[in-house]
């Protein structure tokens, strides 16, 4: 018998240190590109920036709502993930993320090897959730 969908154990999917700027919010581009850089969590299908990336990665990973305020969360549901334009910033390695509500992220690694497992990784929770 198949547990109810509020049963489904929510398993987190990565976690890491990223650079990541918001430049579209709800449709409306952002006035000034703002990198940070912040502990970021991908579990159940949502993409969680936190506010900051000084927290232990040993603390993040047992008790990520511990870390900090969460700054943005993105659900992944309906959201579209690419490798961001040349335009869109001079830095290396940067994805674009659009949500449905029609906000745009860049994310940022200077290791290709890290970028890459992220990429991998959003770009398997919104197929995820393409098929429920
Ligand atoms: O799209 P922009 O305006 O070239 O983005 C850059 C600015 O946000 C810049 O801030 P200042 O104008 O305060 O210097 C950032 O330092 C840059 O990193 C931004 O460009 P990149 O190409 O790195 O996304």
């Amino acid at each position: 018998q198949a547990s109810p969908p509020e049963e489904k154990i929510k398993t987190l999917d990565k976690a890491g240190v990223l650079h990541r700027t918001k430049t579209v919010d709800k449709g409306k581009r952002v006035r000034k590109k703002h990198w940070s850089t912040s502990w970021t969590v991908l579990e159940g299908g949502v993409l969680t920036f936190f506010k900051d990336s000084k927290s232990s990665t040993a603390v993040g990973l047992r008790q990520p709502s511990k870390v900090s305020t969460p700054e943005y969360t993105v659900d992944l549901r309906g959201a579209s993930l690419s490798w961001a334009p040349k335009d869109k910033s001079s830095k290396k390695n940067v994805l674009e993320l659009r949500s449905r509500d029609g906000s745009e992220y860049l994310i940022q690694h200077n290791s290709e090897a890290i970028i890459s497992t992220w990429h991998k990784a959003i770009a398997q929770g919104i197929q995820e959730l393409s098929a429920d």
